[in-house]
């Protein structure tokens, strides 16, 4: 059957008699009886930045008592390169506390997602985010979602002018029906005006569609993960252009080999003004080409495999009116943060903190919101002992969020730094004890108990698995070794496991899949290793392989790179340009 004949997914019916995204979302938050929304309505939420969830930790209880499932309801930011404003991050804060359940969780993609916004407090969530000049529109849905920038504290000449890429190209492919302005902030529909949205169509894309700015030598925004990347290329220390990928994507489902992770290709050169048009135009080729039957064959990345590259080129071109220039040499060192104070080339001063797995609360022995709160206080300047900085108000730096689900505490003046690391230290932040390089260098999904995905834990078992693989590895002299452990509680990538050195997959609770071998810069994919493996099998699995790495390692050599030489996996190396 050819693609037109196939019957199209139920999702593409749902966005088509949305009235572009309206559904019956405002009905549904208005009803007390149930704190849930319908089910077509929880798909549409997700272009306005939400997810319906429940509390699975709960969910046996409350089924022998009879009672609906604890819903409540995720909400993720949009936040193009993840920079907000002290003021802003303070307005965040306290809606943790107020609206959500106390937490703000860094994402994978540059952004803070809420959880536990129950029903009542979705809207005012929402609206109280906008009012301080941030917004949740298309953070998640079948449509461009947040795009990322590398944050480059050290060359922070280059973040300005490659940030300002990334919000021009997030704005320019947002959605532009009113229904966000409607449900969310009271806006009224003008009576007998047709609804636009000249980008997407009423169907919008086949499926989520995501883009990332990376700036070498960094790769910490993994942009061959991404449906679409830019590579800043620096000429003379200005911005030259951009060298386009496309074709990256990492989700794929258990036992389904049709699915695998992919990154993306290098397509060619574009001057920084182009970029906005090569953008679209990817874009509007998936729209144009990508499966609408199969959602778990709708990424751009199976467009391009069904395809061919060449097709994809010529196909860009016929859109463009022109052609990509021949890509420009760069060089990736590596794909995650670095941490600590770095004066940046605009003379300010940029401090990267580790937040383990994204997740901001005060816990009893660290008090990280309370922190970072009273941090931005002073970088708002409304602080006592940060009145010889300068004036209430006035910019003294910015939050940045990392792909890596990090902070930087970016573009902080002389005389602001000492109040700064002030509080780092009373506050226990600047302590060595609890950042290991490995733990420094790994990530977790969110996974149980809100994601309705997973299938194991992630965030709340990577700590403990992240401890037990430092102690092997202090008895192996291997303490300083940065190895990037990735876990997920599900295949579909959220973590980016298969650019781990180490990737753990959830397969069921307690089990995990071993994935091996993928490049620190952030350019090679892992290659599956095991199948299912609890904790006992990981460490006496990997132990052996941590001996023969302090044994027999090359000087400086990476352990992805180690497992691969000794032939645990087998992998190519690409990207040699
Ligand atoms: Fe993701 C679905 C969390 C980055 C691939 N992802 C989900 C959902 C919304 C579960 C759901 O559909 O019900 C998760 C919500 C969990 C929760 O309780 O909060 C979720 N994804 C996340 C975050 C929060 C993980 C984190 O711990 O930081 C990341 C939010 C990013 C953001 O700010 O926008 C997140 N997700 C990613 C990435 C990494 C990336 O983009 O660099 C990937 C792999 C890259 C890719 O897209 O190929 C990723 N998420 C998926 C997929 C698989 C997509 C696919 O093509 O197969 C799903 C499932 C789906 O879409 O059906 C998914
Ligand atoms: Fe949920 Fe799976 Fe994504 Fe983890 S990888 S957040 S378990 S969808």
């Amino acid at each position: 059957m050819s693609d037109t004949e196939r019957p199209r997914a139920a999702n593409e019916l749902i966005k088509a008699r949305s009235d572009y995204l309206r559904g019956t979302i405002a009905d549904g938050l208005r009803d007390p009886l149930t704190g849930a929304i319908g089910a077509d309505d929880g798909q549409l939420l997700k272009f306005h930045g939400s997810y319906q969830q429940d509390d699975r930790d709960l969910r046996q209880e409350r089924l022998a008592q009879k009672l609906e499932p604890l819903y409540s309801f995720m909400i993720r930011l949009r936040m193009p390169g993840g920079v907000c404003s002290p003021q802003q991050w303070q307005v965040l804060d306290a809606l943790a506390g107020s609206h959500a359940n106390g937490t703000l969780r860094l994402t994978t993609r540059q952004t803070i997602q809420y959880h536990g916004v129950l029903k009542p407090k979705l809207r005012d969530t929402i609206y109280q985010v906008n009012q301080i000049l941030l917004d949740t529109l298309a953070a998640c849905g079948d449509v461009n979602r947040n795009v990322m920038c590398s944050v480059v504290p050290e060359t922070s000449h280059l973040h300005a002018q490659v940030q300002h890429w990334a919000t021009r190209i997030s704005a320019h492919l947002l959605p532009q029906s009113g229904a966000y302005h409607e449900i969310w902030l009271g806006a009224q529909r003008v009576a007998g005006s047709a609804e636009q949205e000249p980008l997407y169509g009423q169907h919008y894309l086949p499926r989520k569609f995501k883009m990332a700015l990376a700036v070498p030598p960094r790769n910490d925004v993994d942009v061959y993960a991404n449906d679409v990347g830019f590579i800043a290329i620096e000429q003379d220390g200005r911005l030259a252009g951009f060298n386009v990928t496309a074709g990256g994507g990492l989700g794929r489902t258990h036992g389904e080999p049709a699915t695998w992770p992919r990154l993306g290709d290098v397509l060619g050169f574009c001057l920084p003004e182009q970029s906005l048009a090569v953008a679209e135009q990817l874009l509007c080729i998936q729209r144009d080409h990508g499966d609408r039957s199969d959602r778990k064959h709708a990424r751009l990345k199976y467009t391009i495999e069904d395809h061919g590259l060449e097709w994809l080129h010529g196909e860009l071109a016929r859109r463009l009116g022109w052609r990509l220039q021949a890509p420009r040499p760069f060089r990736f060192e590596h794909s995650g943060d670095s941490f600590g104070w770095v004066r940046g080339t605009d003379d300010r001063w940029h401090y990267t903190l580790f937040v383990e797995n994204g997740r901001i609360a005060d816990w009893p022995d660290y008090p990280l919101r309370t922190a970072l709160r009273e941090i931005a206080g002073v970088m708002a300047g409304d602080m006592a002992g940060a009145e010889d900085t300068g004036t209430p108000g006035q910019w003294r730096g910015e939050f940045r969020l990392t792909g890596n689900q990090n902070i930087v505490l970016a573009g902080i003046d002389d005389a602001a730094r000492p109040a700064i690391e002030a509080l780092l230290a009373r506050h226990g932040l600047d302590r060595g004890e609890r950042q290991s390089p490995l733990r420094r260098a790994s990530m977790a999904c969110v996974a149980l108990p809100t994601c309705g995905l997973a299938m194991a834990e992630a965030e709340r078992y990577l700590p403990r698995l992240a401890s037990l693989l430092e102690d092997r590895m202090r008895g192996l002299g291997l303490q300083s070794q940065p190895i990037m452990v990735r876990m997920t509680g599900c295949p579909n990538g959220c973590a980016r496991p298969y650019l781990g050195e180490i990737g753990l997959v959830g397969k069921s609770p307690g089990h995990y899949q071993l994935w091996l071998g993928a490049s620190r810069q952030g350019d090679r994919l892992a290659q599956r290793y095991a199948e299912s493996l609890d904790e006992q099998g990981l460490l006496d699995t990997l132990g052996p392989m941590l001996e023969r790495y302090a044994a027999e390692r090359h000087p400086d050599e990476a352990f992805g790179d180690f497992v691969t030489r000794a032939g645990y996996v087998d992998n190519p190396l690409t990207f040699d340009i």
